[in-house]
């Protein structure tokens, strides 16, 4: 799938773009029906965060790793086409898969997920790593679509924020002249999809409808990113070094410029 440049410059600009008909209707079916297999069987190598009845699973019900699960799941993870979107987006000599996770958002007591960036969680020394937003429905702000504030990924790292108990990111020093105002709200049709970059400030509405949200993101970084040290549930054990690339065979390379 070959990008507009408008795409590309959009994405650089603004640290976030919408792609439309990524997906095809039976593509999301396939992925629809294992992703619900995943979430609603017990006893997995897959990791759920938190169990429903606790404070994070009404912000999300989040399984991170689902393609370890299921091979239709690692199908759609480790999907050329949607890699290739990443290699496009980021410039990077290669695309590395860090992890997919469901999301979530459960009918009920559904609450928003606050504004953060996403790169404070990650154990990286260099920025560049971005998530694919797949939801397998069609979303709006009754049942959780996301917003991003435009060109926030320019500010750089920041502390990253409890998404329980949210710090108002829009209060720190270094978000000054960035408003929440400024936010442009993305819904999206089932099979389209969005990709933002680690650092852009995003949110997610609450769920009001009846039924869950389900999206699956697919978290990339760039070939070569190196290991900063930092405790996180996908490097912790593998005996990585401080500064040393991000590399396992849990990690894969998934796209190269040719
Ligand atoms: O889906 C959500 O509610 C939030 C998603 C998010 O924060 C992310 O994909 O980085």
């Amino acid at each position: 799938m070959q990008l507009p440049q408008s795409k590309i410059d959009f994405y650089r600009e603004h640290g976030f773009v919408q792609i439309d008909n990524v997906l095809s209707p039976a593509e999301l079916d396939e992925l629809g029906q294992a992703l619900e297999e995943v979430m609603l069987t017990d006893a997995q190598s897959s990791i759920q965060t938190d169990r429903a009845g606790g404070n994070y699973y009404k912000v999300l019900n989040q399984r991170v790793n689902t393609w370890r699960d299921h091979g239709i799941m690692a199908k759609y993870v480790l999907h050329e086409r949607l890699a290739q979107i990443a290699l496009q987006l980021t410039g990077a000599p290669g695309i590395r898969l860090f992890h997919d996770h469901a999301l979530w958002k459960m009918p009920g007591d559904s609450k928003a997920t606050p504004w953060h960036q996403d790169f404070p969680y990650w154990p990286m020394h260099e920025s560049g790593a971005l998530s694919a937003w797949i939801p397998l429905h069609d979303v709006d702000e009754h049942n959780g679509c996301m917003m991003f504030v435009p060109g926030s990924h320019k500010r750089g790292k920041l502390t990253g924020i409890d998404l329980v108990n949210p710090q108002d990111i829009f209060a720190f020093e270094e978000s000054a002249g960035l408003a929440q105002q400024s936010a442009v709200k993305v819904p999206l049709k089932a099979g389209s999809l969005t990709f933002h970059n680690g650092l852009c400030f995003h949110y997610a509405h609450a769920n009001q409808s009846e039924k869950p949200r389900r999206v699956l993101a697919l978290i990339y970084y760039p070939d070569g990113t190196r290991f900063n040290g930092k405790s996180h549930v996908m490097t912790d054990g593998l005996g990585l070094q401080e500064g040393a690339p991000i590399k396992a065979g849990i990690f894969p390379l998934l796209a190269r410029q040719s």
